[in-house]
């Protein structure tokens, strides 16, 4: 008999039991800011155009922040979250729009 097959206590056992080490990767709320000037129709284009929101959804979302300072726009893994943000302020500024965009961890 081998020194493995004895009593199962010896030295040089396989280990089968696997242990995962791997986590879930963080997802991030992209979050939409509100001010007294980008137009409300501006906002809207953007939850259409970066957030694959319905017209109504993006209405509402918009309507949300105009009235509470602050809106979910979704979340996301940080790379598209932090995407996203990038897309949004970018879009605004060259339309001349001072539109806030950012992430929080969720
Ligand atoms: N408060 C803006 C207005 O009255 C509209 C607005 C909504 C601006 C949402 C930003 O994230 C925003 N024109």
């Amino acid at each position: 008999m081998s020194e493995d097959q004895k009593d199962g206590q010896g030295k040089r056992g396989v280990l089968t039991k696997t242990r995962p080490k791997t986590k879930k990767p963080s997802m991030y709320k992209v979050l939409m800011l509100n001010d007294d000037y980008t137009p409300m129709d501006f906002v809207v284009h953007i939850l259409l155009s970066y957030f694959q929101k319905s017209e109504e959804e993006a209405v509402q979302i918009m309507l949300n922040v105009h009235q509470t300072g602050i809106g979910l726009c979704g979340v996301y893994s940080f790379e598209v979250a932090e995407t996203k943000v990038v897309q949004v302020i970018d879009s605004a500024r060259r339309a001349e729009h001072p539109l806030q965009c950012t992430l929080e961890k969720e």
